[in-house]
């Protein structure tokens, strides 16, 4: 069976996302939680990492003593598997789900600055820089595009369960934990996401959890003058 390593459910945002993905697929894996927060972190330097990831960072899925060590790829590698049902059919539908995804793992830097995932966390972010606010923008146009064109069958972007959920779903939890308001169709879509069973398997793990991480924490908590 595969392990996959993840790191604190409440904070990491890019274990959630191979996790989901792996759930969707329905395939069975054994997990490993290292917490973050401690020496080496920010670093890729934290050694119970280091000693099942290469890059130092999590997630890893480590699968007949291989090791797959990237969210994209693992979420990848889930989608491969029989009747994972992870992509749509149509090719250029496909093509659009890969564009999302992809423009999620290497962008929107502003909102993974400021509004770092924090599940238990409750607030309202004031004072937003406009690079954040462009992010913010371009995330809820693009659920708004998808869910025009594509979520014709469901409540998900591309109707039923995608890889691009699985993808945007730490931020559909930032905005909930920043307060931040979204278009009426983004709200919508974020209540696919908080109804979803894996999801709220992985929310009631965060909420049980004990570890903290200050800087991320610290966000937010005074009023901006
Ligand atoms: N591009 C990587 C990013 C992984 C990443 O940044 N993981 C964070 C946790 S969410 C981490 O391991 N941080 C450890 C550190 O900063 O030292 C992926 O998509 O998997």
């Amino acid at each position: 069976m595969p392990t996959l390593y993840i790191g604190n459910r409440n904070y990491s945002s890019w274990s959630l996302r191979p996790w989901l993905a792996l759930k969707w697929a329905k395939v069975p894996f054994d997990e490993v939680v290292i917490p973050l927060g401690g020496p080496g972190y920010g670093k890729s330097q934290i050694p119970e990492i280091l000693a099942v990831s290469p890059s130092g960072r999590v997630p890893a899925l480590e699968l007949h003593g291989t090791t797959i060590w990237d969210s994209l790829a693992i979420a990848e590698w889930a989608a491969e598997q029989p009747n994972a049902g992870l992509r749509p059919s149509d090719p250029l539908a496909r093509a659009v789900c890969r564009s999302a995804v992809a423009e999620m793992h290497s962008g929107f830097p502003a909102v993974r600055r400021d509004l770092s995932m924090n599940l238990r966390r409750r607030t309202r972010a004031t004072g937003l820089p406009a690079d954040t606010l462009t992010d913010i923008h371009r995330i809820t146009e693009l659920w708004s595009d998808l869910r025009e064109k594509y979520g014709g069958s469901g409540p998900w972007l591309f109707g039923q369960r995608s890889l691009a959920d699985a993808f945007y779903a730490p931020v559909v939890t930032r905005f909930r934990s920043y307060g931040i308001d979204l278009p009426e169709v983004c709200a919508s879509y974020s209540q696919a996401l908080f109804g979803d069973p894996d999801f709220r398997a992985w929310e009631a793990g965060a909420e049980a959890e004990t570890w903290t991480i200050e800087s991320a924490d610290a966000l937010f908590t005074e009023p901006t003058p």
